[in-house]
């Protein structure tokens, strides 16, 4: 019986920069669904899996109370949460059980240009604007650092121009919004990305193994995304050669060719992106009639 408690939760950003790559990546497993009216719901048609969509700083603590039982968002808020939680003498009941190769950026410490910076020291006694004041408080107490955290909801960029602040605690990606607003990076305190994480709550009935089964899509998911199948052919003679400088491979296949002693084929799955300088490098070594084609689906 498929009744809603038995119907698995991932807690997906409504709108912002993880939405697509989050759908695109559960439609990737093989995961259909239809979004309710008013949008904020996505019922799972081929599996008992549903979506609730929600503000990204919401993810960490729908997982943690057990409203959903998985949740997709940046390690920054994730960490955010779980810091802001400590400090109020309380625990974040999930774990981080994937890093999912998207939406990475830095959190960092930018300063006026032109302030002279000259380490760490430096930000003592200063007044520092950021909406990650967890994570910007841990960093500084970690370093004995004695400054001011003033809480900026938004456009933290902008407060040293409102005499707000000495300097601000932001995300980064490109760096131009910093550039942009007069800002050099001085420290990074955490490199994030989109991660998966999970309710420590106990999973009832067969919801542990469903989950388990979807994180297994996810990581064949995952692994695909880098790994190509390689085939070539290649003299007996020179395979020791070759197997050295196929990228990322384990035991390749090795089969005989028809009509010949000395030569076969060679099949791979490299778990790298195979790069022209390596295909060269393969032919040097008396490969030929190389093909390199991507993987869609991989089980382990
Ligand atoms: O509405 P909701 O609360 O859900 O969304 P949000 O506005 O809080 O988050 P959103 O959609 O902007 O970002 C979601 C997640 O994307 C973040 O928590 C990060 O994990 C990740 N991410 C990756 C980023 C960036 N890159 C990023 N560049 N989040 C924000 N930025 C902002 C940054 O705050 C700064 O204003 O982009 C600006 C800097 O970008 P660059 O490229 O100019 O350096
Ligand atoms: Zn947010």
């Amino acid at each position: 019986m498929d009744t809603n408690e038995q119907r698995i939760k991932i807690a997906v950003q409504k709108n912002g920069r993880l939405t697509d790559h989050s759908l695109d990546l559960l439609e990737r497993c093989g995961l259909k669904f239809t979004q309710s009216k008013d949008q904020l719901f996505c019922f799972g048609e081929n599996m008992p899996i549903d979506l609730l969509l929600v503000r990204d700083d919401d993810i960490p603590g729908l997982v943690s109370d057990d409203v959903c039982d998985l949740g997709i968002v940046g390690l920054n808020v994730v960490e955010e949460k779980r810091l802001s939680r400590q400090q109020e003498g309380r625990e974040a009941l999930f774990d981080r059980v994937f890093d999912l190769d998207f939406g990475q950026c830095r959190l960092s410490i930018a300063a006026p240009d032109g302030t002279p910076y000259d380490g760490i020291e430096t930000l003592k006694n200063s007044t520092i604007a950021t909406s990650y004041t967890g994570l910007l408080r841990d960093f500084l107490e970690s370093r004995r650092i004695d400054a001011s955290i003033e809480y900026f909801s938004g456009a933290v960029e902008i407060a040293p121009k409102l005499g707000k602040a000495d300097f601000i605690c932001d995300l980064v990606s490109t760096g131009s919004t910093l550039a942009a607003n007069g800002l050099s990076e001085v420290e990074v305190l955490l490199q994030s990305e989109a991660v998966i994480i999970q309710t420590r709550a106990p999973l009832l009935g067969d919801k542990q193994a469903l989950v388990d089964r979807i994180l297994q899509r996810l990581d064949g998911v995952l692994q695909v995304q880098e790994s190509k199948y390689i085939m070539l052919h290649a003299p007996r003679h020179a395979l020791d050669r070759i197997r050295e400088l196929l990228p990322g491979s384990e035991a390749p296949t090795v089969i005989p060719l028809e009509g010949t002693n000395d030569k076969v084929a060679v099949h791979a799955v490299c778990r790298e992106n195979v790069f022209w300088e390596t295909l060269e490098n393969l032919k040097a070594a008396g490969a030929s009639s190389l093909l390199v084609l991507p993987v869609e689906k991989m089980l382990a």
